[in-house]
C-alpha cells in the first residue's frame, strides 16, 4: 500500500492520476495547505521542501519519495507502465516531463500568483508570466501536431503536463489558435482514471471554489 500526501492542486493531481492509471492501491492523506500542515515537523521529515505531494511506499520498506516528477518516475517504474523501458523512448518521455517540471509548472504557478492571488496587481509581472506560459503552450501545440501524445504512447509526460495545462483559464492564458493542444486536453480529460485522480483529495465545491483557492493560496504566500 502507498500513502499519498496531497492536496487539490496540479502537483497533487499528477500523482493521484498516475496512481489511478496504474491501478496501484493507495491511501489519501490530505495535507491542509491553508493551515500550513506542509510545514509541520512530522511532514518535513518526509518532504524537506515542505510541499505536497509526497508518497510513502509501504511495500518497499516505507520508502519515501518527494518531488512530483520523481514520484511519477518511481511509480511508472514500479508498475512497468507509462514510461518506456528502452533508453531513447524513456529519454523522450523524461524530456517532456522535465519540460513540465522546469517550465509549465513554475511559469503557470507564477502566472497564478500574480494574476489571481497577489493583493497588488503588477501588470509587468502578470504579462511576463502569462506571455511565457502562452509561449510554452505553443511549444506543446507544435509537438502535438501529427501525434496523439507528447512522447510516443500516453505516458507520465502527458499526465504531468495535462495536470497543469487543463487549468489554463485559471492562469488567464488562452489556448485559442492551438488546435492540437485543445484536442489533447479534451482527449485526456475524458479518461476515467484522470477523472478519478482529479477528484483527489476532495472534489472542489463549484460554488465557492474560486474564493477558497484564492484564500488558501494567500495564506501560503505570506
Ligand atoms: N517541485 C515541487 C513543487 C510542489 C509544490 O509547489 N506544491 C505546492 C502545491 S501545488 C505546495 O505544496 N505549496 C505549499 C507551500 O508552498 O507551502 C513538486 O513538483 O513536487
Amino acid at each position: 500500500m502507498i500513502d499519498l500526501y496531497t492536496a487539490a492542486t496540479p502537483n497533487g493531481w499528477k500523482v493521484s492520476i498516475t496512481l489511478e492509471e496504474l491501478g496501484l492501491p493507495y491511501t489519501v492523506r490530505p495535507v491542509a495547505l491553508g493551515r500550513n500542515e506542509q510545514k509541520e515537523p512530522a511532514y518535513l521529515a518526509l518532504n524537506p521542501n515542505g510541499k505536497i505531494p509526497t508518497i510513502v511506499d509501504h511495500d518497499n520498506g516505507g520508502f519515501v519519495v518527494f518531488e512530483s516528477g520523481a514520484i511519477l518516475v518511481y511509480l511508472a517504474e514500479k508498475a512497468g507502465q507509462l514510461l518506456p523501458a528502452d533508453r531513447d523512448g524513456r529519454s523522450r518521455v523524461l524530456q517532456w516531463l522535465m519540460f513540465q517540471m522546469g517550465g509549465i509548472g513554475p511559469m503557470m504557478g507564477q502566472a497564478n500568483v500574480f494574476f489571481r492571488y497577489a493583493p497588488e496587481k503588477i501588470p509587468y509581472a502578470i504579462e511576463r508570466y502569462q506571455r511565457e506560459v502562452r509561449r510554452l503552450f505553443e511549444v506543446l501545440d507544435g509537438q502535438l501536431g501529427g501525434r496523439d501524445f507528447l512522447a510516443g504512447d500516453y505516458s507520465i509526460a502527458d499526465i504531468a503536463n495535462w495536470s497543469w495545462v487543463h487549468s489554463h483559464a485559471w492562469s488567464g492564458v488562452s489556448i485559442e489558435g492551438l488546435p492540437h493542444l485543445s484536442r489533447w486536453i479534451d482527449a485526456i480529460a475524458v479518461r476515467p482514471a484522470v477523472q478519478r485522480g482529479k477528484a483527489v483529495p476532495i472534489p472542489p465545491d463549484p460554488g465557492t471554489a474560486d474564493e477558497k483557492r484564492i484564500d488558501a493560496a494567500r495564506k501560503i504566500l505570506v
